[in-house]
């Protein structure tokens, strides 16, 4: 044997050893949404339980829902949105979670889970992390400078083409979300927000790609950076995402006080506004479950969970946290809105194949304009 063939071993050896090591840590896969948690969180998880984070990231349900349904995605804890959790349930591709596993969840908000529970009866696969509207995010200055004092809190802003025209010069993205960004359209038209009438959808789609084109871009994680440095003016984005690019402008702000603020709005719009619930779930292949029930059981944590609202600006599904959540982001009525906003909120819920089908190429149309 050559002397580089028995080196070559030899670090073979060395690596399945160190491998082995390794495996023996505890470690917890988990794949988030973009901007969805306090990092410090996650390094007082791992000090406190000696469980290590593998923490990935994602800013499209779709993606996530494919990686669930070839299998094997490595992961140990996944954070579908509620229309996605009901399909991936009836995909059995979940496993229901052991609830003496996770002690916190007696400080679960029951309005919260009971609204998830139209899409995961009994609440047997999933924890609500976060819920959030869809609605309207906005540079103040430069708005005010396009519409005068108009009020920012209607569809009519981004599904009016002689309004959305006045805002293109200055950046406007949308979700890449075509479950966010259709039934918006589809209540703006007074229609139902859950249909799936191929000619309910047909309208929305024609709205949408009337005001396509002065749209810059659509993607659904980078307006937040976009709207807070002033590239990008307005947005349809998630309540939480545009106050952070709110915070991070008045950080921005705060360090270099000679150059002006960037003010950012968010608005739910009066017409009504998609509501939706994100939570932890557990593969059905999880590798880890145990420490998977370990880390959802950690963020149910009052304290914990009130730190992730108050870092993200998300409303969080912990009634017990609401005594430490940051005053100024519990009392903020676009985080937390109060009755009057709340019944004009809406949900949705999945169409079968067909639809789906409709929905996705409908979808391409409005992004390629074509
Ligand atoms: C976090 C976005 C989560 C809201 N950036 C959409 N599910």
């Amino acid at each position: 044997m050559s002397a580089f063939k028995k080196l070559a071993l030899a670090a073979t050896a060395v690596a399945l050893f160190a491998g082995q090591a390794v495996a023996e840590d505890k470690v917890v896969n988990v794949y988030n949404w973009s901007d969805y948690i306090d990092p410090s969180v996650l390094e007082s998880f791992t000090k406190e339980t000696g469980i290590k984070v593998v923490y990935d990231t994602m800013d499209s349900n779709e993606v996530l829902e494919t990686k669930l349904y070839a299998g094997n995605t490595g992961y140990d804890v996944v954070v579908p949105s509620n229309l996605n959790l009901k399909r991936e349930i009836a995909h059995d591709v979940l496993q229901p979670l052991d609830k003496d596993k996770i002690p916190n969840l007696k400080y679960a908000w029951d309005k919260v889970f009971s609204a998830l529970s139209t899409y995961d009866p009994g609440n047997k696969y999933a924890v609500d992390y976060m819920w959030l509207t869809t609605g309207i995010g906005y540079n103040v200055t430069k708005a005010k400078e396009r519409v005068g004092d108009m009020p920012m809190n209607s569809w009519d802003i981004v599904f009016k083409p002689e309004i959305i025209s006045k805002f293109q010069d200055c950046g406007i993205y949308f979700l890449d979300s075509p479950d966010d960004i259709i039934p918006s359209a589809l209540r703006y038209l007074g229609l139902n927000p859950n249909s799936k009438d191929p000619k309910d959808i047909a309208k929305a789609s024609e709205l949408l790609q009337s005001v396509g084109k002065y749209v810059k871009k659509y993607h659904s994680s980078e307006y937040i950076n976009a709207l807070a440095n002033g590239d990008i003016c307005l947005v349809i984005g998630w309540s939480g995402d545009v106050l952070q690019a709110r915070t991070r402008a008045q950080e921005a702000h705060d360090k270099s006080p000679d150059k002006p603020l960037v003010d950012i709005g968010y608005a739910i719009p009066k017409e009504g506004a998609l509501i939706s619930f994100d939570s932890f779930t557990i593969p059905k292949d999880a590798p880890h479950p145990e420490e998977a029930h370990a880390f959802i059981n950690y963020m149910m944590r009052p304290d914990i969970a009130a730190k992730n609202s108050s870092f993200l600006s998300y409303a969080n599904g912990n009634l017990e946290s609401q005594k430490s959540i940051d005053p100024k982001i519990l009392n903020d009525k676009s985080v937390y809105p109060d009755d009057a906003t709340m019944s004009k909120l809406f949900t949705t819920t999945p169409a079968d194949a067909k639809a789906q089908k409709l929905w996705t190429r409908t979808w391409t149309k409005i992004k390629t304009g074509q």
